[in-house]
């Protein structure tokens, strides 16, 4: 279990580094191909689509694709006190993080009279997904709708697999997450479909296109996502969860054992990786994750992501390379647990905890910041669901008559330049004898 990649007294290139650190080569093209396929049925026969897809993938034979008021109100009225008061706090926590993600509109001058104003306009529509699968994940609907609300975003659906277990409806908790955050257009369609419906609008249940769809999922919401992107905004990719660990002896080696499997339980293809220059330590963390290990609820599934090709224990031969080795990766979370932290030097990351209080756990309920993140190295360039996602930076031109004149021949300069003269035209016609201004 946890197999070892010793990098000590090794120097390395980027791309040297990058081969050595364990990272699943996912079977990305099947996915794609089988996805695509789902897309164009769904956008081609719509809800006979969605509900062939229901019986093949979730064993639901007839269920209502739109969820009924009363579906939703029977799940807030069920939902266990210590969840709904969970959740509420969970609530209001992403709320409060998620309004400093919501930049002030401003506006520059130019010129005497001459403005270009940056504002910040959210989306009209958006499809939020939520799976349910392996597990369900009614924080992950809080994670979605919060930031869309935040943006402002003018109507807001969300989507998850029905469940055989309950009737073919979504998770009665999933259903009560939604309630509670007011959203009420939900649909029990799951995986790459859902994605599709949303794009594409399903006409008979009532379902609109949207404008941008989000959320995590498996491989195949992930190539859905990739299929409709252009026709609808997208968000990162957040596939199979990854953590990743630097740490030394000044933390006890089962917190960072239970770290590592709390991640590990959420599916076969998680990944798990702890960074030290402590071997002992190493050993300390691997024998404590076997034990703990099988201990757990989810042992299984855990186990087969502890050991996958994914996960490892990186021995390098100090902070200095382990701070290298983390950035290449670019984990989905990373967990700081070194003395001193220095985080400022941790660069790559869908999000960064510090500290031994600080856990992946924490983050995935309650801290306040998002749990949807970018997967499979995509940190490095993306950054996880957030209020922006929503959000759409527009400029807005405003020039009065002596501003554009003062920019006005140069305007002809450039646009005879590039052979275009009816652009200086539409710019000199203005202040032409015979043009508007004349009078
Ligand atoms: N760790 C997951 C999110 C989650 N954990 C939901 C528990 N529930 C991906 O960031
Ligand atoms: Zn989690």
């Amino acid at each position: 279990m946890l197999r070892t990649i010793d990098l000590r007294g090794r120097a390395l290139t980027t791309s040297e580094l990058s081969a050595a650190l364990p990272r699943a080569r996912a079977a990305r093209d099947d996915a794609q191909a089988a996805a695509a396929e789902i897309v164009r049925d769904v956008a081609a026969r719509g809800e006979d689509a969605l509900r062939e897809q229901a019986a093949r993938f979730d064993g639901v034979h007839g269920h209502a694709l739109r969820v009924p008021d009363a579906h939703l109100d029977e799940a807030v009225a069920g939902l266990d006190a210590a969840v709904r008061g969970a959740l509420e706090e969970a609530i209001r926590r992403v709320r409060a993080a998620s309004a400093a993600q919501v930049p002030a509109a401003a506006v520059t001058a130019l010129d005497d009279g001459g403005t270009v104003e940056q504002r910040w306009m959210p989306v009209r529509r958006a499809g939020l997904y939520v799976p349910g699968g392996k597990a369900v994940y009614p924080s992950s609907v809080v994670m979605n709708v919060v930031p869309a609300q935040v943006a402002g975003v003018g109507r807001i659906a969300v989507a998850s697999p029905p469940q055989a277990a309950f009737d073919g409806r979504v998770h009665p908790d999933v259903l009560a997450a939604a309630k509670l955050l007011g959203v009420d257009e939900v649909y029990a369609i799951g995986g790459a479909g859902a994605i599709a419906a949303f794009a594409y609008g399903v006409p008979s249940i009532g379902l609109e296109p949207v404008d941008v769809v989000t959320g995590p999922g498996n491989n195949f919401v992930a190539a859905a996502k990739r299929a409709v992107a252009g026709l609808v905004g997208i968000d990162a990719e957040a596939g199979a969860t990854e953590i990743l660990i630097v740490a030394d002896a000044t933390v006890e080696a089962g917190v960072v054992a239970a770290d590592l499997i709390s991640q590990a339980e959420h599916d076969e293809q998680a990944a798990a990786v702890l960074v030290t220059a402590d071997a002992s330590f190493a050993d300390a963390v691997r024998a404590q994750v076997e034990q703990r290990v099988a201990a757990t609820r989810n042992a299984d599934r855990a186990r087969q992501a502890l050991v996958g090709e994914q996960s490892a224990i990186v021995l390098v031969d100090d902070v200095d390379a382990a701070i290298a080795v983390s950035n290449a990766y670019g984990p989905e979370h990373l967990e700081i647990l070194v003395e001193p932290p220095r985080t400022e030097e941790f660069t790559e990351a869908g999000a960064v905890f510090v500290g031994p209080y600080s856990p992946v756990s924490l983050g995935d309920y309650l801290a306040g910041s998002n749990h949807v993140l970018p997967t499979g190295g995509m940190a490095r360039y993306a950054s996880g669901l957030s209020a922006s996602t929503f959000l759409r930076p527009q400029q807005v031109i405003t020039y009065d008559r002596g501003a554009l004149q003062r920019v006005a021949a140069r305007i002809v300069a450039l646009a005879d330049a590039e052979a275009l003269p009816a652009h200086g035209e539409a710019v000199t016609a203005r202040f032409d004898a015979a043009g508007p201004d004349s009078a």
